[in-house]
């Protein structure tokens, strides 16, 4: 049977560091409570587990406050760990922290020139296709660096736009299975998952469209539960775990980790 994209034997995470406080974000809510997001962060984990994937962690990383978003620093394509150029400043050295702390854990890892900053938030990724949403932190020359690096593992790259005013096109959309999505309404209505079977969230729920698959799972934020009762009326099986505190700085439960089969 072919290898679908949310089938996982593994995840990679990273603890998050006293300095998430200062974390980036667009809009202030509050610093998050890192004791409370530590806790939170550990809900996530076993979630992870229970659907059934090896989870690995890395330590944390103090000089980079938002190094617990591990997904922005690298896309990992059948194993094999491809190292981004995270957009924002404060975060460039992520990949760097990645391969010291992380290369253990992966087939192999490369550090292609993409020629453009690409955050892992922008790339939603289906069985053979890769949608890179165009954004503050993702540039067109960085998904076109990403296109080429793909193609080697047989991957073609669409670009998208991201949502102006939303930091990664994921904070709006994501994978439920080879043919499905979840999106937010504004951002299914710009066609660009136009051949996919498309569920929106409610319109004052944007946060339930940032949801991991995992096998037979569904990991999305318990702050979503008008999106949660749609889903399980759908026949999904969801794991709810608690978000508030990545919420503060904009991360939610894709970033938190890299999943991929060895
Ligand atoms: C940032 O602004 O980069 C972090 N505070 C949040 C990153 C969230 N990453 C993600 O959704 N992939």
């Amino acid at each position: 049977m072919k290898h679908r994209s949310y089938q996982f034997t593994h995840a990679l995470c990273r603890e998050p560091a006293q300095s998430v406080t200062q974390g980036l974000r667009l809009s202030d809510h509050g610093n998050p409570d890192p004791e409370l997001l530590a806790r939170q962060h550990d809900i996530y984990i076993q979630a992870l587990k229970t659907a059934g994937v090896i989870v690995n962690i890395m330590p944390a990383r103090e000089a980079f406050p938002d190094s617990v978003f591990v997904e922005d620093a690298a896309l990992v394509l059948k194993g094999a760990a491809i190292l981004l150029q995270p957009g924002a400043a404060s975060r460039a050295g992520e990949p760097e922290a990645l391969l010291e702390d992380g290369t253990a854990y992966f087939k192999s890892i490369v550090k292609p020139d993409l020629g453009g900053p690409i955050d892992g938030g922008d790339i939603l990724v289906f069985d053979d296709l890769i949608l890179a949403g165009l954004s503050a932190r993702t540039s067109a020359a960085g998904a076109e660096g990403l296109a080429k690096a793909a193609a080697e593992f047989g991957y073609d790259l669409r670009a998208a736009q991201t949502p102006p005013d939303i930091l990664h096109f994921k904070s709006h959309c994501s994978l439920l299975d080879h043919q499905t999505v979840i999106s937010t309404p504004g951002l299914a209505r710009s066609g660009c998952f136009d051949g996919f079977k498309v569920l929106t969230t409610p319109e004052d729920e944007p946060q339930g469209s940032n949801v991991i698959r995992v096998n037979d799972y569904v990991i999305m934020s318990a702050e979503a539960p008008q999106t949660i009762d749609m889903l399980r009326a759908e026949g999904f099986e969801v794991l709810p775990v608690p978000t508030t505190e990545v919420a503060k700085i904009d991360g939610a439960v894709s970033c938190c980790s890299l999943r991929y089969s060895l």
